[in-house]
């Protein structure tokens, strides 16, 4: 029986099985063949040659401070003017109940993203980690995206290294992967222009790995991008890891239309969501884990996934926050350990418990 039907996914099966980097054009082939289940092959043999069987999961929960926020994205469902009626910020002592409670269940992380909210000072942010800090010293905090600390940096008059070391200080673990959306111009600005470039989100990056964290990295896919925009932003991606290494993670984030300024498009569809995961894992050759984020792409898509080249869920998120229910597929933005195993071993994987930064968490 042959490979495939389709040449030019031959061609890049030697390239793959010899370990060799591939080409934007490359990208670009396999994302426009249509033989899904060769294209899946190829992902699985490199995700079982990283990782063999073992998938990941975390007990982590997600913490929107504040919805407030100056940007106007037009893929966003989430964010509010101050003055409109359900704008909303966190006060620190709700920041540490959610914390206690996610605690309380097991979480060994706390997720905070919030709005761009030129309201708070940026005391509020170093108060809400110290305070976090001392009340779960245990507790990762996977804390602001480069979108966020971009605008720290400009709001607050402070430099890139000044705000990095005091939130670092105050307890900032890690950052995660999102406000990436899709670094190619025109369609960035065309979806968000109010947000840093790509330049500058790369750039930022940089600077949080060489000040000792790691960082995930996102792309938004499924809304006004073409595939040239994705493979662009998944090379860039590939370079910048090349530089600083301190990707840990990238996460393909499938577009939810419903209450955005996007609504009448229709997000991708399953082809899409298992031909992205793939195509992530095979360019994407200098990165560890690639994520199937089961919250956007829904339950049964992410399962499949991880034949799909995806090792890694996500966590059981415990109880979504609200930037997570305004992009929830399925309307669920919880499951329990007990769940998250199943989907992974019914699969056929190991389902493995990791820390943030991919350390097993020994079974109690
Ligand atoms: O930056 C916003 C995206 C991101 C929608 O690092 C939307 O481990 C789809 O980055 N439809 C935030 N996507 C979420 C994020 C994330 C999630 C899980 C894990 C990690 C990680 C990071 O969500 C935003 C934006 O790209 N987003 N609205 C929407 N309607």
């Amino acid at each position: 029986m042959q490979f495939s039907f389709d040449p030019n996914l031959r061609d890049i099966a030697f390239k793959v099985e010899d370990g060799e980097r591939l080409t934007f054009e490359e990208g670009l082939a396999l994302y426009n063949t249509t033989d899904l289940n060769a294209l899946g092959k190829l992902a699985d043999h490199v995700r079982r040659k990283r990782h063999g069987l073992t998938t990941y999961y975390n007990v982590n929960r997600h913490f929107n401070h504040t919805n407030i926020c100056v940007a106007d994205c037009k893929f966003c469902g989430f964010y509010r003017r101050a003055r409109q009626e359900d704008a909303y910020t966190h006060s620190i002592e709700e920041g540490i109940e959610i914390a206690r409670n996610a605690v309380a269940e097991g979480a060994t992380e706390l997720h905070i993203v919030g709005g761009l909210n030129s309201k708070l000072p940026f005391e509020y942010y170093t108060d809400l980690f110290s305070s976090l800090k001392r009340e779960f010293p245990k507790l990762h905090l996977k804390a602001l995206t480069m979108v966020e600390l971009d605008f720290f940096a400009r709001f607050y008059k402070m430099s890139d290294e000044e705000v990095i070391e005091k939130l670092k200080a105050a307890g900032m673990d890690s950052c995660p992967g999102g406000g990436a959306e899709i670094f190619a111009e025109p369609t960035r600005s065309r979806i968000c222009d109010h947000k840093c470039d790509g330049d500058r989100w790369l750039e930022l990056a940089g600077k949080v790995h060489k000040a000792g964290l790691k960082t995930n990295a996102t792309m938004l896919y499924g809304h006004i991008e073409s595939i040239e925009d994705r493979i662009d932003h998944l090379v860039r991606l590939r370079d910048q890891q090349d530089k600083t290494g301190g990707f840990q993670c990238f996460i393909p984030l499938a577009f939810y239309p419903p209450g955005t300024a996007l609504s009448s498009l229709p997000g991708p569809d399953a082809i899409d969501n298992l031909k992205t995961i793939a195509v992530s894992r095979l360019m994407l050759d200098n990165f560890d884990h690639i994520k199937a984020y089961w919250v956007m792409l829904g339950k049964s898509t992410a399962q499949t996934a991880l034949h799909f080249g995806a090792n890694d869920l996500d966590g059981t998120i415990t109880d979504g926050g609200e930037l997570t229910h305004s992009y929830a597929t399925e309307g669920e933005v919880k499951m329990t350990k007990q769940e998250i195993i199943q989907m992974i071993e019914r699969a056929g994987f190991e389902a493995v418990e990791r820390d943030t930064v991919y350390n097993r968490v020994a079974a109690v």
